[in-house]
Protein backbone atom coordinates (compact mmCIF):
# COMPACT_ATOMS: atom_id res chain seq x y z
CA UNK A 1 0.00 0.00 0.00
CA UNK A 2 1.15 3.55 -0.70
CA UNK A 3 2.00 5.63 2.76
CA UNK A 4 -0.20 8.68 1.81
CA UNK A 5 -2.29 10.36 4.10
CA UNK A 6 -2.36 13.67 2.69
CA UNK A 7 1.05 14.91 3.32
CA UNK A 8 3.20 14.75 0.84
CA UNK A 9 5.32 11.79 0.52
CA UNK A 10 9.11 11.55 -0.28
CA UNK A 11 10.68 8.56 -2.44
CA UNK A 12 14.36 8.05 -1.84
CA UNK A 13 16.45 6.84 -4.70
CA UNK A 14 18.46 4.08 -3.99
CA UNK A 15 20.61 3.22 -7.55
CA UNK A 16 22.43 0.06 -7.33
CA UNK A 17 24.18 0.58 -10.92
CA UNK A 18 27.55 2.07 -12.08
CA UNK A 19 26.22 4.02 -14.52
CA UNK A 20 23.04 6.47 -13.18
CA UNK A 21 23.22 9.85 -13.97
CA UNK A 22 23.93 11.54 -10.76
CA UNK A 23 24.92 8.81 -8.30
CA UNK A 24 26.29 5.39 -10.49
CA UNK A 25 28.92 3.77 -9.00
CA UNK A 26 28.43 5.00 -5.78
CA UNK A 27 26.28 2.34 -4.09
CA UNK A 28 27.43 -0.68 -6.19
CA UNK A 29 28.80 -2.18 -3.14
CA UNK A 30 25.57 -3.87 -1.47
CA UNK A 31 27.07 -2.75 2.35
CA UNK A 32 27.42 0.61 0.98
CA UNK A 33 23.86 0.63 -1.17
CA UNK A 34 21.94 -0.64 2.51
CA UNK A 35 23.63 1.94 4.78
CA UNK A 36 22.60 4.56 2.12
CA UNK A 37 19.26 2.85 2.19
CA UNK A 38 18.65 3.50 5.78
CA UNK A 39 20.39 7.13 5.99
CA UNK A 40 17.52 8.07 3.64
CA UNK A 41 14.68 6.34 5.92
CA UNK A 42 16.50 7.52 8.63
CA UNK A 43 16.46 11.31 6.89
CA UNK A 44 12.80 11.20 6.29
CA UNK A 45 12.08 9.15 3.15
CA UNK A 46 8.48 7.57 3.24
CA UNK A 47 9.11 5.12 0.27
CA UNK A 48 13.02 3.55 -0.77
CA UNK A 49 13.07 2.76 -4.57
CA UNK A 50 15.74 0.82 -5.14
CA UNK A 51 16.83 0.46 -9.08
CA UNK A 52 19.76 -1.73 -10.54
CA UNK A 53 19.30 -0.28 -14.33
CA UNK A 54 19.75 2.95 -15.17
CA UNK A 55 17.09 4.75 -17.98
CA UNK A 56 19.66 7.73 -18.21
CA UNK A 57 19.37 8.98 -22.22
CA UNK A 58 21.57 6.49 -23.95
CA UNK A 59 21.90 3.90 -21.11
CA UNK A 60 22.88 0.28 -22.44
CA UNK A 61 19.88 -2.11 -21.38
CA UNK A 62 20.90 -5.28 -19.12
CA UNK A 63 19.53 -8.33 -18.45
CA UNK A 64 17.04 -9.52 -15.90
CA UNK A 65 19.65 -11.71 -14.33
CA UNK A 66 22.07 -8.53 -14.18
CA UNK A 67 19.46 -6.49 -12.46
CA UNK A 68 17.97 -9.10 -9.92
CA UNK A 69 21.47 -9.85 -9.07
CA UNK A 70 22.81 -5.66 -8.23
CA UNK A 71 19.24 -4.67 -6.52
CA UNK A 72 18.00 -8.40 -4.30
CA UNK A 73 20.82 -8.21 -1.49
CA UNK A 74 19.96 -5.15 -1.33
CA UNK A 75 16.52 -5.44 -0.70
CA UNK A 76 16.39 -8.29 1.47
CA UNK A 77 18.99 -6.96 3.85
CA UNK A 78 17.02 -3.41 3.90
CA UNK A 79 14.02 -5.83 4.82
CA UNK A 80 16.15 -6.92 7.42
CA UNK A 81 16.68 -3.53 9.65
CA UNK A 82 12.98 -1.61 7.78
CA UNK A 83 9.78 -1.43 7.30
CA UNK A 84 9.57 1.30 5.00
CA UNK A 85 7.76 0.68 2.22
CA UNK A 86 10.56 -0.03 -0.93
CA UNK A 87 9.17 0.40 -4.56
CA UNK A 88 11.26 -1.52 -7.36
CA UNK A 89 12.30 0.46 -10.31
CA UNK A 90 11.98 -1.68 -13.20
CA UNK A 91 10.30 -2.63 -16.44
CA UNK A 92 11.24 -6.06 -16.31
CA UNK A 93 8.60 -8.80 -14.88
CA UNK A 94 11.45 -11.25 -13.78
CA UNK A 95 12.89 -8.91 -11.33
CA UNK A 96 9.55 -6.98 -10.56
CA UNK A 97 8.91 -10.94 -9.16
CA UNK A 98 12.20 -11.26 -7.22
CA UNK A 99 11.90 -7.82 -5.86
CA UNK A 100 7.82 -8.50 -4.39
CA UNK A 101 9.10 -12.36 -3.25
CA UNK A 102 12.22 -10.64 -1.42
CA UNK A 103 9.92 -8.17 0.15
CA UNK A 104 8.50 -4.86 -2.25
CA UNK A 105 5.84 -3.10 -2.07
CA UNK A 106 5.33 -1.18 -4.99
CA UNK A 107 6.10 -1.99 -8.47
CA UNK A 108 8.21 1.55 -10.18
CA UNK A 109 7.86 1.64 -14.04
CA UNK A 110 9.11 3.65 -16.31
CA UNK A 111 7.84 2.06 -19.04
CA UNK A 112 4.15 2.30 -17.67
CA UNK A 113 3.57 -1.12 -18.22
CA UNK A 114 4.56 -1.20 -22.05
CA UNK A 115 8.08 -2.73 -22.11
CA UNK A 116 6.90 -6.49 -20.23
CA UNK A 117 3.86 -8.04 -21.20
CA UNK A 118 4.06 -10.06 -17.84
CA UNK A 119 4.33 -6.66 -16.05
CA UNK A 120 0.58 -6.23 -15.20
CA UNK A 121 -0.48 -9.98 -14.63
CA UNK A 122 2.02 -9.72 -11.95
CA UNK A 123 1.15 -6.62 -10.63
CA UNK A 124 -2.45 -7.54 -10.61
CA UNK A 125 -1.65 -10.95 -9.27
CA UNK A 126 0.36 -9.17 -6.10
CA UNK A 127 -2.26 -6.46 -5.34
CA UNK A 128 0.59 -3.99 -5.09
CA UNK A 129 0.78 -0.08 -6.61
CA UNK A 130 2.42 0.47 -10.05
CA UNK A 131 3.91 3.61 -10.79
CA UNK A 132 2.94 4.06 -14.19
CA UNK A 133 6.03 7.16 -15.89
CA UNK A 134 5.09 8.50 -19.46
CA UNK A 135 8.26 8.11 -21.41
CA UNK A 136 8.71 9.08 -25.21
CA UNK A 137 10.49 6.59 -26.88
CA UNK A 138 13.04 4.86 -24.93
CA UNK A 139 16.11 5.36 -23.12
CA UNK A 140 18.59 4.82 -26.22
CA UNK A 141 16.52 7.14 -28.32
CA UNK A 142 14.54 9.30 -26.53
CA UNK A 143 16.49 12.78 -26.14
CA UNK A 144 16.58 12.22 -30.02
CA UNK A 145 13.73 14.19 -31.70
CA UNK A 146 11.29 14.66 -28.72
CA UNK A 147 7.71 16.14 -30.07
CA UNK A 148 4.76 17.31 -28.85
CA UNK A 149 1.99 19.47 -30.03
CA UNK A 150 0.44 19.90 -26.52
CA UNK A 151 2.79 17.90 -24.08
CA UNK A 152 0.65 17.84 -20.81
CA UNK A 153 -2.76 17.28 -23.31
CA UNK A 154 -0.66 14.01 -25.03
CA UNK A 155 0.25 12.66 -21.61
CA UNK A 156 -3.03 12.95 -20.08
CA UNK A 157 -4.44 10.86 -23.11
CA UNK A 158 -1.71 8.28 -22.41
CA UNK A 159 -1.82 8.13 -19.19
CA UNK A 160 -6.25 7.81 -19.31
CA UNK A 161 -5.47 4.88 -21.55
CA UNK A 162 -2.64 3.52 -19.50
CA UNK A 163 -5.16 3.64 -16.53
CA UNK A 164 -7.64 2.05 -18.85
CA UNK A 165 -5.39 -0.78 -19.44
CA UNK A 166 -4.69 -1.29 -15.42
CA UNK A 167 -8.39 -1.65 -14.84
CA UNK A 168 -8.75 -4.29 -17.39
CA UNK A 169 -5.42 -5.99 -16.28
CA UNK A 170 -7.09 -6.14 -12.59
CA UNK A 171 -4.12 -3.72 -11.25
CA UNK A 172 -6.27 -1.69 -8.63
CA UNK A 173 -4.06 1.16 -7.59
CA UNK A 174 -1.89 3.63 -9.96
CA UNK A 175 -0.06 6.43 -9.92
CA UNK A 176 0.82 8.43 -12.64
CA UNK A 177 4.06 10.37 -13.61
CA UNK A 178 4.85 12.29 -16.28
CA UNK A 179 8.73 11.32 -16.80
CA UNK A 180 10.42 14.63 -17.15
CA UNK A 181 13.72 14.32 -18.91
CA UNK A 182 12.05 11.24 -20.61
CA UNK A 183 11.86 11.40 -24.15
CA UNK A 184 11.34 15.72 -23.06
CA UNK A 185 13.30 19.24 -24.20
CA UNK A 186 13.34 22.15 -21.80
CA UNK A 187 9.86 23.58 -22.98
CA UNK A 188 8.05 20.49 -22.55
CA UNK A 189 9.51 20.11 -18.76
CA UNK A 190 8.56 23.61 -17.96
CA UNK A 191 5.00 22.91 -19.57
CA UNK A 192 4.34 19.77 -17.68
CA UNK A 193 5.43 21.30 -14.64
CA UNK A 194 3.33 24.35 -15.02
CA UNK A 195 0.32 21.96 -15.69
CA UNK A 196 0.58 19.75 -12.81
CA UNK A 197 -2.19 20.58 -11.10
CA UNK A 198 -4.75 19.28 -14.38
CA UNK A 199 -3.17 15.65 -13.18
CA UNK A 200 -5.66 15.70 -10.75
CA UNK A 201 -8.41 15.03 -13.36
CA UNK A 202 -7.19 11.39 -13.49
CA UNK A 203 -8.25 11.15 -9.86
CA UNK A 204 -4.71 9.24 -8.88
CA UNK A 205 -1.53 10.07 -6.93
CA UNK A 206 0.60 12.32 -9.00
CA UNK A 207 4.22 11.48 -8.68
CA UNK A 208 7.28 13.55 -9.83
CA UNK A 209 10.75 13.23 -10.26
CA UNK A 210 13.19 16.30 -11.09
CA UNK A 211 16.03 15.66 -9.04
CA UNK A 212 19.20 16.65 -10.39
CA UNK A 213 18.07 15.89 -13.93
CA UNK A 214 19.29 18.06 -17.08
CA UNK A 215 17.02 20.52 -16.87
CA UNK A 216 17.84 22.24 -14.02
CA UNK A 217 21.18 22.12 -15.29
CA UNK A 218 19.79 23.97 -18.55
CA UNK A 219 18.41 26.45 -16.58
CA UNK A 220 21.26 27.14 -14.03
CA UNK A 221 24.18 26.23 -15.67
CA UNK A 222 24.82 24.17 -12.75
CA UNK A 223 26.58 20.86 -13.27
CA UNK A 224 24.96 17.63 -11.76
CA UNK A 225 26.44 17.82 -8.51
CA UNK A 226 25.33 21.08 -8.25
CA UNK A 227 21.54 20.75 -8.56
CA UNK A 228 20.23 20.71 -5.06
CA UNK A 229 18.60 24.13 -4.41
CA UNK A 230 16.87 23.64 -8.33
CA UNK A 231 15.56 19.68 -7.69
CA UNK A 232 14.21 21.38 -3.78
CA UNK A 233 12.62 24.48 -6.09
CA UNK A 234 11.06 22.21 -8.50
CA UNK A 235 9.91 19.44 -5.89
CA UNK A 236 7.96 22.31 -3.87
CA UNK A 237 6.36 23.81 -6.82
CA UNK A 238 5.13 20.32 -7.36
CA UNK A 239 3.63 19.56 -3.92
CA UNK A 240 2.17 23.05 -3.86
CA UNK A 241 0.92 22.07 -7.66
CA UNK A 242 -0.72 18.59 -6.11
CA UNK A 243 2.54 16.25 -6.50
CA UNK A 244 1.74 13.95 -3.84
CA UNK A 245 5.21 11.92 -3.84
CA UNK A 246 8.55 13.13 -5.04
CA UNK A 247 11.34 11.26 -6.11
CA UNK A 248 14.79 12.53 -4.92
CA UNK A 249 18.20 12.06 -3.84
CA UNK A 250 18.55 14.08 -1.40
CA UNK A 251 15.98 13.15 1.00
CA UNK A 252 17.01 15.11 4.22
CA UNK A 253 17.33 18.80 2.21
CA UNK A 254 13.54 17.65 0.78
CA UNK A 255 12.41 16.39 4.16
CA UNK A 256 13.02 20.27 5.45
CA UNK A 257 11.78 21.89 2.43
CA UNK A 258 8.36 20.04 2.94
CA UNK A 259 8.07 20.68 6.87
CA UNK A 260 8.67 24.61 6.49
CA UNK A 261 5.99 24.46 3.61
CA UNK A 262 3.60 22.83 5.97
CA UNK A 263 4.30 24.97 8.66
CA UNK A 264 2.70 27.65 6.66
CA UNK A 265 0.34 26.40 4.24
CA UNK A 266 -0.58 23.13 6.90
CA UNK A 267 -0.14 19.90 6.41
CA UNK A 268 -3.46 19.26 3.73
CA UNK A 269 -1.40 21.74 1.82
CA UNK A 270 -1.52 19.38 -1.24
CA UNK A 271 -5.18 19.27 -1.39
CA UNK A 272 -5.54 22.76 -1.20
CA UNK A 273 -3.03 23.95 -3.22
CA UNK A 274 -3.40 25.87 -6.55
N1 LIG B 1 13.66 9.00 -13.05
C1 LIG B 1 14.71 8.16 -13.13
C2 LIG B 1 14.54 6.81 -12.84
N2 LIG B 1 13.34 6.30 -12.47
N3 LIG B 1 11.06 6.65 -12.00
C3 LIG B 1 10.00 7.47 -11.93
N4 LIG B 1 8.81 6.99 -11.57
N5 LIG B 1 10.11 8.80 -12.21
C4 LIG B 1 11.29 9.36 -12.59
O1 LIG B 1 11.32 10.59 -12.85
C5 LIG B 1 12.44 8.51 -12.69
C6 LIG B 1 12.28 7.13 -12.38
C7 LIG B 1 16.03 8.71 -13.48
O2 LIG B 1 16.71 9.14 -12.35
P1 LIG B 1 17.83 8.29 -11.59
O3 LIG B 1 17.25 7.06 -10.99
O4 LIG B 1 18.51 9.18 -10.61
O5 LIG B 1 18.89 7.98 -12.73
P2 LIG B 1 19.22 6.69 -13.58
O6 LIG B 1 18.03 6.31 -14.40
O7 LIG B 1 20.39 7.13 -14.41
O8 LIG B 1 19.57 5.56 -12.62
Amino acid sequence: MLPLSGRACIMGILNVTPDSFSDGGEFLDADAAVEHGLRLVNDGADILDIGGESTRPGAREITADEEIARVLPVLKALREHTDVPVSIDTRKAPVAEAALDAGADIINDVSALRHDMGMAPLAAKHGVPVVLMHMQGNPMDMQKHPHYDDVVEELLAFFRRRLEFCAESGITHAVVDPGIGFGKKLEHNLAILRGLARFADLQVPLLVGTSRKSFIGQITGHPVDQRLAGSLASNVYAVLNRAQIVRVHDVREMRAALDVIEAIAGKEVIQHAV
